[in-house]
C-alpha cells in the first residue's frame, strides 16, 4: 500500500516538470572523487584554495534499517543517507560543481530522492533524481552560494516529512574560495570541524504508553503520521540517537584549538548552546556571505536550515553542548559533549574557596576591619 502510494507521489512529482532538462554539458573541468565520511566526522578538504573550480563527485546510498534511538532500546525503521543520521556533510567550493551519483538498492522498499538547498532548479533536484529500489541516478548542480545547507529527501506530498523525520537528511559546506572571514575581512581558519545533524523522531506508543517497534517503515507509517501531526516529538537528539555524541563518543579538543560546528536542523527550530563556552564567531543563518555574529551565548538553526558556529576552547574540561530548550536537551535527549585537554587558566575562572558550612552572619556581608585601610580617608 505505502508502496503503491509512494509510486503515485512520484508520479506527482514527474508531472510538475513541465520541459524537460537540457541533457548534460560535458564540462571541461578536473574531477575529484571524494569518500563520505560519517558525522561527526567530515572528509578531508581544503578551507581556502587557490585552484579553479572543479567538478566534486559524491556518492550516496540510501539505506532503510532498523535502528536503535536511545537508552532503553527505543527501535526506529530509519531512513538514511549512507546509513548515518545526518548524512554525510559535503565540502566543496564557491564555483565548483557537485556531481552526486545517488544509488537506492534493490533491497529498499520505497522511492527516495534528494532536495539540495544550496542548488538551484528542479526542487533543489528532487526533480531530477526520484528513484525507485534498484535505480540509481547522477545529478550535477553548481555551488553558487556559500554557506552550510540541508540536504533531504523529499519525494513528494505526505512522504517528503515522513522520511525527513525518519533521518533523511544531511548538509553541504560551500566555502569562499578563499576562506572563511570575520566580516572585516580577517581570514578565519579552524583546526577541527564537528558536524552535528539534529532530529525529532515521533514514536508511537502502545495502549500502556510503551514505545512500539514495527517490521517496517511501512508498517509504521500511519501511526507514526498520527505523533507527528500532533508537533510533538518524543526524541529530540544529535546525530541519530541518544548519547550518540557524550561519554566515549564525545567530540575532542584541545585547548587553544578553534572548532567550526555545523549543525543542521531539517524539520525543526533548534538554540544551540555550548555551556561554559561561547560562538566566537557564528553565522546563525550559515550564510558566508553575510558577516558572522560575534561572542554568541545561544544562536537559532532556524529548521529547513543549517548553521556555522566557530569557537576557540579557552579552558579544559568537558562542555555540553545542547538545545537550550533544556527540557529537548536533557529530557529528549539534545546533548552533545566536548572532551578538552589543556591547562586550565585561573584568570578565567577559579573557585576561590571550595564548598564550606555556611559562616552565621558572615555571607554576602563586607567585613570592613580588614578592607577599611584599604580605603583613602
Ligand atoms: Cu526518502
Amino acid at each position: 500500500m505505502i508502496t503503491r502510494r509512494t509510486a503515485l507521489m512520484g508520479a506527482a512529482i514527474s508531472a510538475l516538470v513541465l520541459t524537460a532538462p537540457a541533457l548534460a554539458v560535458e564540462l571541461k573541468l578536473p574531477r575529484e572523487r571524494v569518500t563520505l565520511v560519517d558525522p561527526p566526522f567530515v572528509h578531508p578538504h581544503e578551507q581556502a584554495t587557490k585552484q579553479g573550480p572543479k567538478i566534486v563527485e559524491f556518492k550516496l546510498e540510501i539505506q532503510e534499517k532498523e535502528i536503535v534511538i536511545d537508552d532503553q532500546g527505543t527501535k526506529l525503521q530509519a531512513m538514511t543517507f549512507n546509513g548515518s543520521i545526518p548524512g554525510p556533510l559535503m565540502v566543496v567550493h564557491e564555483g565548483d560543481y557537485v556531481e552526486l551519483t545517488l544509488v537506492n538498492p534493490e533491497t529498499n522498499s520505497m522511492p527516495h530522492n534528494i532536495d539540495f538547498h544550496a542548488a538551484t532548479g528542479a526542487l533543489g533536484g528532487g526533480e531530477l533524481t526520484l528513484i525507485n529500489p534498484g535505480e540509481q541516478v547522477v545529478l550535477r548542480w553548481k555551488a553558487t552560494r556559500t554557506g552550510v545547507f540541508v540536504y533531504h529527501c523529499a519525494p513528494g506530498g505526505p512522504m517528503i516529512p515522513w522520511h525527513v523525520v525518519s533521518g533523511m537528511s544531511g548538509a553541504v559546506m560551500v566555502l569562499p574560495r578563499d576562506g572563511l572571514k570575520d566580516g572585516s575581512g580577517k581570514l578565519l581558519r579552524y583546526d577541527r570541524i564537528y558536524y552535528i545533524g539534529e532530529n525529532d523522531f515521533y514514536i508511537p506508543r502502545d495502549a500502556k504508553g510503551k514505545f512500539k517497534s514495527y517490521k517496517s517503515a511501512g508498517d509504521g507509517y500511519n501511526d507514526m503520521v498520527e505523533v507527528m501531526r500532533k508537533l510533538t516529538p518524543t526524541h529530540v537528539v544529535f546525530n541519530g540517537r541518544v548519547g550518540a555524541l557524550t561519554g566515549k563518543n564525545a567530540m575532542a579538543a584541545n585547548v587553544g584549538e578553534t572548532v567550526l560546528i555545523v549543525h543542521s536542523q531539517a524539520n525543526r527550530d533548534s538554540r544551540p548552546h555550548l555551556i561554559g563556552g561561547h560562538g566566537d564567531y557564528v553565522w546563525e543563518t550559515g550564510k558566508f556571505a553575510n558577516p558572522p555574529e560575534k561572542g554568541l551565548e545561544t544562536w537559532l538553526i532556524r529548521g529547513g536550515s543549517a548553521g556555522a558556529a566557530l569557537y576557540t576552547f579557552r579552558q579544559p574540561g568537558i562542555y555540553a553542548y545542547v538545545t537550550h530548550n533544556l527540557i529537548e536537551a536533557v529530557e529528549l535527549g539534545a546533548t552533545a559533549h566536548f572532551k578538552v585537554e589543556g591547562t586550565w587558566n585561573d584568570d578565567l575562572m577559579t573557585q576561590v574557596k571550595p564548598p564550606e558550612p555556611i559562616t552565621p552572619g558572615a555571607q554576602g556581608m563586607l567585613d570592613l576591619s580588614t578592607t577599611a585601610p584599604h580605603y583613602h580617608r
